[in-house]
């Protein structure tokens, strides 16, 4: 073989290997990923990771993909790249209720680059409590919160950001929020956190009177009523009975702003 030709063979291998992005290192944060088949249980979460090992800044894109099992808040992640530094983006994975608890996989690509991570899908705990996990039904919710934030087990105001909740209609009462049971389920307590903390005081930024109802068949109940509340946390107990949904209404806030909720629970008894 002669030296042009040799050029001509080397030069596109050069060329399909920057194209590539073989330079990019991938990674993912845990490196096993649990799922809970509920629908506002905290679970499911990954931290996407491209890092540009090479000489110069590029743009990558990755390919996010799994089997039908798994549902996937992104299917791409594409970034500018510098040299050395790693980027990254959340993956959120959730499952349909009542999927079988089995292990799967998602598959990160960029390029020839891969990266298999383990998906454990969980059978769904015992709960005392009722709300925990369960899709969430509220007035509405603040653009800033997530919906389920009230039910997901957290309730840590210093945490208020990734794990409480807030209506959207500031100034504007009542605001609901509450579950929708699949099941009818028996209901004698229900604990309300509302956002307490040094910064942000129950008695100044807390939820001030509220109702706490109970649904059966079309009809809502309402079983304890607060008024002027102060405290970081309140428990409402009320014969228990057989309900098909929960609901706190919120009437008033310390504030007279948003209703802001930390966790909403409840109990059988
Ligand atoms: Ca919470």
């Amino acid at each position: 073989m002669n030296r042009a030709a040799l050029l001509v063979l080397l030069l596109p291998v050069g060329a399909v290997a920057i194209s590539n992005n073989n330079a990019i290192d991938i990674s993912a944060t845990p490196q096993l990923v649990e799922v809970v088949p509920l629908p506002c249980f905290p679970s499911g979460k990954l931290s996407l990771g491209m890092t540009n090992t090479g000489r110069n800044p590029t743009v990558a894109d990755m390919r996010v993909s799994a089997d039908s099992a798994l549902t996937l808040s992104r299917h791409q992640f594409s970034s500018y790249l510098p040299v050395g530094q790693l980027v990254t983006a959340p993956l959120e994975i959730t499952v349909p209720r009542g999927t079988t608890p089995a292990t799967h996989t998602v598959d990160l690509s960029v390029g020839r680059e891969h990266l298999k991570v383990p998906v454990a899908i969980k059978p769904v705990p015992q709960r005392d409590d009722a709300l925990l996990g369960e899709q969430a039904v509220a007035s509405s919710t603040n653009g800033d919160m997530r919906l389920c934030g009230g039910v997901d087990g957290n309730s840590d105001s210093a945490q208020w950001g990734a794990s409480g909740w807030h209506d959207a209609t500031k100034g504007v009462f009542p605001d609901t929020y509450g579950v929708d049971f699949l099941q009818a389920t028996t209901i004698g307590r229900v604990v309300l956190q509302t956002l307490d903390s040094a910064r942000y005081p129950a008695a100044v930024m807390g939820i001030r009177d509220f109702d706490i109802q109970v649904r059966t068949g079309a009809t809502w109940t309402t079983v304890g009523e607060v008024r002027g509340n102060v405290l970081g946390k309140v428990t409402v107990t009320f014969e228990p009975r057989a309900v098909d949904a929960v609901q706190l209404v919120s009437r008033d806030s310390n504030d007279h702003g948003y209703s802001r909720i930390v966790e909403l629970e409840a109990y059988g008894s």
